[in-house]
C-alpha cells in the first residue's frame, strides 16, 4: 500500500532542486538572444528602483547584508522559480496576454513538465490506489472567437494531490500522477477524470518561506488545477482554474486568481463535476 504519510516530509529542497533543473532544462534563450539596448535599458531601470528603495527607506548595511544572505540561500535551495513564478511572474503574464479576446489564462508556475501521459477525448488521471481526495469530472469544449469547436485540440492538466504535493517535485510519488493531456474530440469536446487537489503551501522551511515568516505574510495558494489548452493555428494559453469557497481565493500569495478562472463546482453522487471552456485567440 502506498504510504500517503511520507509527502508530508516534502522540503523546499525537493521541489527548489527539481523546478531549477526542469526549468534549466527546458530553456533556451538567453540574455545573448537579447538586443544589448533592451537589456541595458532594463538592468538599468530595475536597479534604479532598487537605489531609490534604498534611498527612500535609509537601508543599514545590517539589511543589505541580510538581503545577500538571503539571495544567495535562494540559489542554494534551488528557489529562484519559485521566487520569481511567486512575486513576478503574474505582471508577466498580464502584460503578454492583455490582447487576448478569448479566454482568460494566468501564471504557469514553477511545476509543469511537458510529456504527460496523453488520452483521446477521456483522460483517466494517473493516480494511485486509493488516491485521496474527492472525484472530480472535469469537461468542456474548446472554439474559435466565432464559437466554431476546434476538433482535435489538445488540453494538459497538472495539479496538486488531496494533500497539497505535485508529482516530480516531493518525494514517494509516481512520476506523472495528476499530471495528463487530451487530445480532443471531433467537436473539440474532453474530459479528465480526476480529484480534487487541496490548496497549496509554499515550503515553509527555504528561503521563499523564510521571506514570508520574516515580512509575516501568509505563505498559501488556493487550490487550483492548471491547464494549457492548445491547436495549431491559435495561441495557446496557460490556465488555472479555481474552487469557490476556498479562502485564499482573495488573498493568493502569488496574485494569480481572476473571476474568470473560478469553476462552477456541481455534486454528482459522492463525486463533483465541472464543465469548464475554451475560447482560443488565432496565433
Ligand atoms: C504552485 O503550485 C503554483 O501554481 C505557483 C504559481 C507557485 C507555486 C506553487
Ligand atoms: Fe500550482
Amino acid at each position: 500500500m502506498t504510504d500517503f504519510q511520507e509527502e508530508t516530509t516534502a522540503r523546499a529542497a525537493d521541489s527548489g532542486a527539481g523546478a531549477t533543473a526542469a526549468f534549466k532544462a527546458k530553456q533556451q534563450a538567453g540574455v545573448a538572444d537579447t538586443d544589448p539596448e533592451r537589456v541595458s535599458l532594463l538592468a538599468t531601470e530595475v536597479l534604479s528602483a532598487v537605489h531609490d528603495t534604498i534611498r527612500k527607506h535609509q537601508v543599514t548595511y545590517a539589511e543589505y547584508d541580510a538581503l545577500k544572505n538571503w539571495l544567495i540561500q535562494v540559489g542554494e535551495d534551488g528557489e529562484w522559480p519559485l521566487f520569481l513564478d511567486v512575486w513576478v511572474e503574474h505582471v508577466v503574464e498580464e502584460v503578454n496576454s492583455a490582447d487576448r479576446k478569448g479566454s482568460k489564462g494566468t501564471i504557469e508556475g514553477p511545476y509543469y513538465v511537458p510529456g504527460a501521459p496523453e488520452f483521446q477525448g477521456t483522460a483517466q488521471m494517473p493516480m494511485r490506489d486509493g488516491e485521496p481526495g474527492t472525484p472530480l469530472r472535469f469537461e468542456g469544449q474548446v472554439r474559435d472567437l466565432d464559437g466554431k469547436p476546434i476538433p482535435h485540440a489538445k488540453l494538459e492538466m497538472w495539479h496538486a494531490d488531496a494533500q497539497g504535493f505535485y508529482s516530480q517535485y516531493a518525494p514517494g510519488i509516481p512520476e506523472w500522477n495528476l499530471r495528463s493531456a487530451v487530445v480532443a474530440d471531433e467537436e473539440g469536446r474532453y474530459v479528465f477524470n480526476t480529484v480534487r487537489p487541496a490548496p497549496y503551501q509554499i515550503p515553509t522551511d527555504g528561503a521563499c518561506g523564510k521571506l514570508i515568516a520574516a515580512a509575516g505574510w501568509h505563505a498559501w495558494r488556493p487550490a487550483h488545477i492548471h491547464m494549457k489548452a492548445s491547436a495549431p493555428g491559435y495561441r495557446l494559453i496557460t490556465a488555472q482554474l479555481y474552487f469557490p469557497g476556498d479562502e485564499h481565493n482573495a488573498d493568493d500569495v502569488a496574485s494569480a486568481v481572476k473571476p474568470e478562472l473560478m469553476l462552477d463546482i456541481q455534486k454528482d453522487g459522492d463525486a463533483e463535476k465541472t464543465v469548464y471552456d475554451y475560447v482560443l485567440d488565432p496565433a
